[in-house]
């Protein structure tokens, strides 16, 4: 029997949590964790810079405006913005030849001869945007800043990745504590034009819809070790994949030194290892490719409990919620 969430939570007085059942529902998970923001936030390179901090809540508000199905309004950024994107792009597109898994790297190209990639242009979302839905299907849309893990994870269900439009602070060009488009663009972007890596990511979320609490930070703590900060291997060598890894020069490079610890990718161990969002991680789960990951993920959802099953209906972009798994 097909039903609605809301039938199941009255006939059978299961509890849980709202989701987003069709694509433009995304309008309403917009709920931002202030922990890194500027305004907040003492350790945040823009606190006392009022100018930046005007300029980013002028580019968030392109986002709290933002509905499903519109372009994504243009930004044009200033030379200040565009010389922190050109450090930074400079120095990790040289890394990317030796620490970037070969589908990150073969996107890269793609990115830099149509989506306007390149060390003197910060790429335009809506371009970006157009390019992985030809791909993969994948889409993004505005974010103001850190979003909630279960806001985040739940756009991921519908091939949405929330991307955020601002720039990091440029007197810290190789660190942000928060996500920026140098994070997005460089390290999520290319990845989301993987289909292999985009079906797992959108079955991180569909996993996560509806979720209790505690799955839902046993599932961001496993988009952690594997979206952020995955290894994987690759001709017998061992590559980055993670947007984390790749959009931070310092940490790529210490995570395919001898220094760090390395394990197999085990989703039971890797959803409650506890991370760093301060410093480097502790441990990175190498998979042995990305089909190897989203089998094992496959079976470790199914332990997950819930009291009902969703399906995807790609015609609509909508979920099924489907009682009686
Ligand atoms: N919000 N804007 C944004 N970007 C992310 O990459 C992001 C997020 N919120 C949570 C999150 N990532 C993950 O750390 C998991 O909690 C899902
Ligand atoms: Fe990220």
């Amino acid at each position: 029997i097909k039903r609605t969430s809301e039938d199941v939570k009255t006939t059978k007085e299961v509890k849980f949590h709202w989701f987003p059942k069709k694509i433009a529902d995304l309008d309403k998970c917009h709920h931002l964790v202030t922990k890194f923001d500027p305004d907040l936030d003492q350790d945040h390179p823009g606190y006392t810079d009022p100018v930046y901090r005007e300029r980013r809540k002028m580019i968030g508000d392109i986002a709290f405006r933002y509905r499903h199905g519109e372009p994504i309004p243009r930004v044009e950024y200033t030379e200040e913005e565009i010389g922190t994107w050109r450090e930074v792009y400079s120095t990790l597109r040289e890394l990317y030849v030796t620490h970037a898994c070969t589908e990150h790297l073969e996107a890269f190209r793609l990115l830099e001869r149509h989506c306007g990639y390149g060390p003197d242009n910060i790429p335009q979302l809506e371009d970006v945007s157009c390019f992985l839905k030809e791909r993969t299907g994948f889409q993004l849309r505005p974010v103001a800043g850190l979003l909630s893990a279960r806001d985040f994870l739940a756009s991921l269900a519908f091939r949405v990745f929330q991307c955020t439009q601002y720039i990091r602070h440029s007197s810290s060009p190789t660190h942000s504590p928060e996500p920026d488009c140098v994070h997005e663009l460089l390290g999520h972007v290319p990845m989301l034009a993987d289909r292999t890596f985009a079906q797992f990511s959108q079955n991180l979320g569909l996993a996560s819809l509806g979720a209790s609490d505690e799955d839902i930070e046993k599932l961001s703590t496993l988009y952690w070790f594997t979206v952020e900060y995955g290894l994987c291997k690759q001709n017998g060598e061992v590559k980055a994949y993670g947007a984390g890894l790749l959009s931070s020069y310092g940490e790529l490079v210490h995570s395919l030194s001898n220094e760090p610890e390395t394990r197999e990718f085990d989703p039971e161990a890797a959803a409650v290892q506890p991370y760093q969002d301060q410093t480097y991680q502790p441990v990175y789960f190498i998979s042995e490719s990305f089909a190897d990951a989203k089998e094992k993920f496959r079976r470790y959802v199914a332990g997950i409990k819930r009291p009902f099953a969703v399906r995807f209906d790609p015609y609509t972009s909508s979920v099924e919620v489907l009682d009686n798994p």
